[in-house]
């Protein structure tokens, strides 16, 4: 059975793949699963029938038959259990790589999304600068250690897995603060990502959305 996701029908981002379908439409690229979208107004989010399947009225959702799944982390990890591809096969391997799914959503994004939802909301604020300072502080704090823990390796846990996926998402929000590029190994990291076919291909997709252009094939 197909399964259909919902996207933004207009993502503030214009389609640069920053809104939380990227990672489904990433993850399903990468295990080879053909999908539908299904775009979704702002107001259409907060209806009835949309809060029916996301009870906090967002993007993205998942229905695959009698199964409706929110939460862009636990779609992947559905997406990832059920396909080759972005878990490995080796028990200890799995776990670490689920614990990296958590470090991405749970350790390295509260800081980034607090930094970017400052950078929107609070711009015309009187201590917006010494708040923003503070906000790159705890970011970089992360991102050292990520730094540290990835090292000269490729990914976090020898294979690309579903710890990437996330990682690489969480970490492309970051574009245009400049922080990113203080860390080479992860600018590099996020760059390795962001050239492997499935991410194009999703990637391409989520931008016609905007453009009304079909992907280039
Ligand atoms: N924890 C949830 C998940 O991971 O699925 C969070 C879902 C979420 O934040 N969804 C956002 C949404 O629906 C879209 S992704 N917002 C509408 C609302 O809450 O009313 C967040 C997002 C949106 C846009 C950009 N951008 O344009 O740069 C980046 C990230």
């Amino acid at each position: 059975m197909t399964p259909t996701i919902t996207a933004f029908e207009r993502s503030p981002d214009r389609g640069r793949g920053l809104a939380r379908d990227m990672r489904v439409r990433w993850a399903l690229e990468e295990v080879g699963q053909p999908y539908k979208v299904r775009l979704v107004s702002f107001g259409a989010m907060k209806e009835p029938a949309h809060r029916a399947l996301h009870p906090f009225g967002q993007i993205p959702t998942y229905e695959e038959g009698d199964l409706a799944l929110f939460e862009s982390g636990a779609i992947v990890f559905y997406i990832a259990e059920r396909h080759a591809g972005l878990l490995p096969d080796d028990a200890n391997a799995r776990a670490r790589a689920i614990a990296w799914m958590f470090a991405a959503l749970n350790t390295i994004e509260p800081p980034i999304v607090d930094r970017s939802m400052a950078v929107l909301l609070e711009r015309d604020k009187s201590w917006h600068e010494e708040r923003l300072a503070i906000l790159d502080d705890r970011v970089r704090v992360r991102l050292g250690e990520l730094s540290t823990s990835l090292g000269d390796a490729d990914w976090l846990d020898n294979a690309f897995s579903a710890g990437d996926l996330l990682m690489i998402t969480v970490l492309r929000r970051l574009g245009g603060s400049g922080l990113l590029e203080q860390y080479s190994n992860l600018s590099a990291y996020v760059a390795r990502g962001e050239a492997r076919p499935a991410y194009q291909r999703a990637f391409a997709d989520q931008l016609a959305v905007f453009t009304g252009k079909p992907p280039a094939s």
